[in-house]
């Protein structure tokens, strides 16, 4: 498989790059964070989609350098955009493996070490299914990893399977309602009290909640009536270069 093969040159030849989807505070629309989303230049292809290769690079392994690379290059720039002592929490996606990796938590210390600032908030997004494969395991990885003063999100919550005692169990920072919720808002499915729950279960278990996949001034004003502070979404920008999440962030309020 062509993807394969070229995946494992990819790193060498630079032909990722790590872009930057602005997640904002509802009412201010001032920007907080950014979730780091990656994409692959593909020489022939083109740009190759992450559910394309990230799968394929997680069952061949090779997730586990490209994830440190993601890490340091989400640090590094990190500490570019809070040097001037702006506060600002910067996220990147774990998938299953990197999250077993036995190298994660000494990675994330040295890249924190290196590039990290007092303002950045240096934050990891794992799935429900991610924590759910082995819970003992998982609460152990998720609390050496708080130790080093990482952020912890619960992302897509709402599509998995974890139940409520597990969530309390881990200690997560904050949950990211799966854009699938946000969606269907207004299609008379029922999904403004799935939303409206979780808000409220993120509210008592004092978890911060932030709305993916924002796309319309309808879904927006649903969230604030609700109670909702972050969102993330089309309706605030689709993911960019690095150089262009800067420029917006110095023209958020
Ligand atoms: O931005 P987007 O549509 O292209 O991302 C598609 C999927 O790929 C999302 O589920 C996202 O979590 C995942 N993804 C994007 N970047 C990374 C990454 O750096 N690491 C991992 N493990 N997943 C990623
Ligand atoms: O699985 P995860 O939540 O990490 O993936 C984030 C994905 O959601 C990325 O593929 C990103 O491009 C996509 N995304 C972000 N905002 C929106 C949006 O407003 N609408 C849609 N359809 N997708 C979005
Ligand atoms: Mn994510
Ligand atoms: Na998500």
């Amino acid at each position: 498989m062509t993807v394969e093969r070229d995946l494992r040159r990819a790193l060498e030849n630079d032909e990722f790059e790590l872009f930057f989807q602005p997640q904002v505070n509802l009412f201010t629309d001032t920007i907080i964070g950014a979730e780091g989303l990656l994409r692959w230049h593909h020489p022939t292809l083109g740009m190759v989609s992450p559910d394309r290769f990230i799968p394929v690079a997680e069952e061949t392994g090779l997730v586990l350098p490209l994830g440190r690379w993601v890490i340091d290059q989400a640090c590094r720039l990190g500490r570019d955009w809070t040097a001037d002592g702006r506060r600002l929490r910067i996220s990147v996606n774990l998938s299953a493996r990197q999250f077993h990796d036995p190298g994660l938590v000494r990675q994330v210390q040295a890249a924190m070490a290196r590039w990290g600032t007092d303002s950045l908030a240096f934050d990891l997004e794992l799935t429900e299914s991610t924590v759910m494969k082995d819970t003992a395991a998982a609460a152990a990885i998720l609390s050496r990893l708080k130790d080093q003063g990482v952020r912890l999100s619960m992302d897509d919550f709402g599509t998995g399977y974890s139940s409520l005692g597990q969530l309390r169990a881990f200690p997560f920072d904050m949950i990211k309602i799966d854009r699938s919720f946000i969606m269907d808002l207004h299609s008379g499915h029922g999904a403004e009290a799935v939303v409206r729950a979780i808000i409220g279960l993120a509210e008592s278990l004092n978890l911060a909640v932030i709305a993916e996949g924002v796309e319309t001034e309808r879904q927006r004003d649903f969230l604030r009536a609700e109670g909702c502070i972050e969102a993330q979404g089309f309706l605030y920008s689709k993911a960019v270069p690095a150089a262009e999440f800067g420029r917006l962030l110095n023209r958020s309020p």
